[in-house]
C-alpha cells in the first residue's frame, strides 16, 4: 500500500503543479543546498544508444529478458514518462552534459548532419543551422565534477565532437573529445555514431588493443569495471555510453539462437530483441562490481537512453527515432540510489534529459554555475518522494531533418497530460491526450481549439526565449 500512496503522491505532484499554472521559461537555478564533501555520492550515468520506450521487460515488453535492468527498476525508481531532449543523438548527450536545451544550445541535430538550409527535394523548408559538436566553451558536468574532486571516466559512445571541419575552419575532432570536456579519461568516445561491427569496433581510435572475438558492450562493462576499481576510494563519476542498441544488430550466438524462436508484439527483428539482452547481459556484470567492490549503496545509478528506437516494435507509441512522436523521444529511465531512492516505486512527473544536469549537481552537493540559465530541473525531490518539480511544461525542438527518416521539420511542448506538436512546413499543429491516448492517433487540434492556440502560443514563446534557430524556406535551384 505504502508504495501505491508513494506513486499517487508523484502523480498528484505533477497535477498540483499544472494547477498553479507556474511558468515554463529562462529560469536560473537558485537555492540548492550543499551537503557535506564526505556524503557525496559516486556516479554512474548509463547510456543506451536508441533503446526504445518499450524495449525492456520491465517496461512492459514480455518477449525481451531483462534480468539485470528489471532488477534494477525493482531496487530503485522507474520514471513512466521521462523523454529524451531530443529525437536523435547528439543533442541530447549536449543536453545531459549542459543542462541547457538543444534549441538553446544550438545543437539540433546528429552529428555531423546536413548543412544548414538542406531540404529533401519536394520538401516545404529547410534545415536550420545545427552546431554538429559541443563547444569547448560550455561547462560539462564532468567538468563541475572533476573540480569538486571526482575522478571523471568516460566509456563509450561520445558523438559530441566533429570529424569534419565546420564552416571552412579544420577539423577539430581530436580537441573535442571527452577528455577535453572535463573528463579524466576515455575509452571508446570519438565522433562516429555506430560502430562497423560489435565484434570488430576498432575503427574508433580510443580503442587499440584488439581482443579477439569480444563483444563490444562486454568490452565497455570490463573498461568501466576497472574505472570503477581503480577509484573505490574516491567520490567518481562514471559515464558508461553504451554503443548498443544502434545498428548494425549483432549479439551473441546463444542469444541469437534463443530469439530466433520468439516471435509477436514485442519482437519486429529478432537480433535487436537479443541485442537488448546482450546489453543488458554486459550491465549485470557491472551491476555485480558495483556490489563487489562495497560501491552500490554509496552509488546513485541512472540508466535511460539518448532516444527512441530507430526500427523496434514501438506500440503503442507512434513514430521512431528521428520523430517528435512519443516513440521518438519517449525512453525507459530508471535511478537506484540506496537509502535515498525508496526501492520498487514508480514516478509519472514528466522528466527529461536535460534534468540530469542540475540533479548529479545537487546529488554531488555543488550549485549551478552563477548566472547559468539551465533548462533541466533537478529531480532529486521526486527522486527522495520530498516534493515535486517547479515546471509543469516541457518542450522540444526539432528543426532538422533525421538520416533515414522522412521527418517533419517541428517543435513540441508537454503541459501536463497534452501535447502540442507544430510542425514549420504547413504551420500546422497536432493536439494529443496523452493520458486517454498514448499513441497519439485522435488529434484534438480541431476539437480544443483554444488549448491549441494557448499552448501553441507558449511553446513559440520559449522557442524565443531560446534563441532558437528555425527553419529555413527552401532555396531555389
Ligand atoms: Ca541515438
Amino acid at each position: 500500500m505504502r508504495r501505491i500512496s508513494r506513486r499517487t503522491f508523484c502523480k498528484r505532484v505533477a497535477a498540483g503543479a499544472a494547477a498553479l499554472g507556474l511558468s515554463l521559461g529562462r529560469r536560473t537555478a537558485q537555492g540548492i543546498s550543499k551537503q557535506a564533501p564526505a556524503g557525496r555520492p559516486n556516479i554512474v550515468l548509463i547510456l543506451a544508444d536508441d533503446l526504445g520506450w518499450m524495449d525492456l521487460h520491465c517496461q512492459g515488453n514480455n518477449l525481451v529478458d531483462t534480468p539485470n535492468l528489471d532488477r534494477l527498476a525493482g531496487e530503485g525508481m522507474r520514471f513512466t514518462d521521462a523523454y529524451a531532449a531530443a529525437p536523435v543523438c547528439t543533442p541530447t548527450r549536449a543536453a545531459i552534459m549542459t543542462g541547457q536545451s538543444p534549441a538553446r544550445l544550438g545543437i539540433t541535430n546528429h552529428a555531423p548532419g546536413h548543412p544548414g538550409g538542406f531540404a529533401p527535394p519536394g520538401a516545404a523548408v529547410g534545415e536550420a543551422d545545427n552546431a554538429k559538436y559541443l563547444p569547448l566553451k560550455h561547462v560539462t558536468i564532468a567538468e563541475r565534477l572533476k573540480a569538486a574532486g571526482y575522478a571523471t571516466g568516460f566509456i563509450g559512445k561520445w558523438h559530441l565532437s566533429c570529424r569534419r571541419g565546420h564552416r571552412g575552419r579544420p577539423p577539430l575532432e581530436a580537441g573535442l573529445r571527452p577528455e577535453h570536456q572535463g573528463f579524466d579519461s576515455n575509452v571508446g568516445g570519438c565522433d562516429y555514431g555506430g560502430p562497423p561491427s560489435y565484434f570488430d569496433p576498432y575503427r574508433n581510435p580510443t580503442i587499440t588493443d584488439r581482443r579477439a572475438g569480444e563483444y563490444l558492450p562486454e568490452r565497455l562493462a570490463d573498461e568501466s569495471i576497472a574505472f570503477m576499481t581503480a577509484h573505490r576510494d574516491r567520490p567518481f563519476f562514471l559515464a558508461l555510453w553504451n554503443y548498443a542498441v544502434h545498428y548494425p544488430r549483432q549479439a551473441p550466438d546463444d542469444l541469437l539462437a534463443k530469439y530466433s524462436k520468439r516471435k509477436g508484439r514485442g519482437i519486429k527483428i529478432q537480433a535487436y530483441a537479443a541485442m537488448i539482452e546482450g546489453l543488458d547481459r554486459a550491465l549485470g556484470r557491472v551491476f555485480k562490481a558495483l556490489d563487489a567492490l562495497n560501491l552500490a549503496d554509496k552509488t546513485l545509478l541512472v540508466f535511460t537512453s539518448d532516444n527512441g528506437s530507430l526500427d523496434g516494435d514501438n506500440r503503442p507509441l507512434r513514430g521512431v527515432k528521428g520523430y517528435l512522436y512519443e516513440g521518438g523521444i519517449r525512453v525507459p529511465w530508471i535511478v537506484r540510489w540506496p537509502g535515498k531512492v525508496e526501492p520498487g516505486t514508480t514516478c509519472t512527473t514528466p522528466i527529461l534529459s536535460t534534468d540530469l544536469y542540475p540533479t548529479m549537481l545537487q546529488a554531488a552537493g555543488l550549485a549551478p554555475e552563477t548566472g547559468k540559465v539551465l533548462d533541466g530541473e533537478s529531480i532529486v525531490p521526486l527522486l527522495r518522494q520530498t516534493g515535486g518539480l517547479q515546471r509543469d511544461a516541457i518542450t522540444w525542438h526539432y528543426p532538422n531533418y533525421a538520416f533515414h527518416k522522412e521527418n517533419r521539420l517541428g517543435s513540441a511542448i508537454r503541459e501536463g497530460r497534452f501535447k502540442l506538436i507544430k510542425h514549420y512546413d504547413d504551420n500546422s499543429v497536432e493536439l494529443y491526450d496523452l493520458g486517454e491516448d498514448i499513441g497519439e492517433r485522435n488529434d484534438l487540434a480541431g476539437s480544443l481549439p483554444a488549448k491549441a492556440r494557448r499552448m501553441r502560443e507558449r511553446l513559440e514563446r520559449w522557442l524565443g526565449e531560446s534563441g532558437a534557430r528555425m527553419p529555413k524556406r527552401v532555396l531555389k535551384t
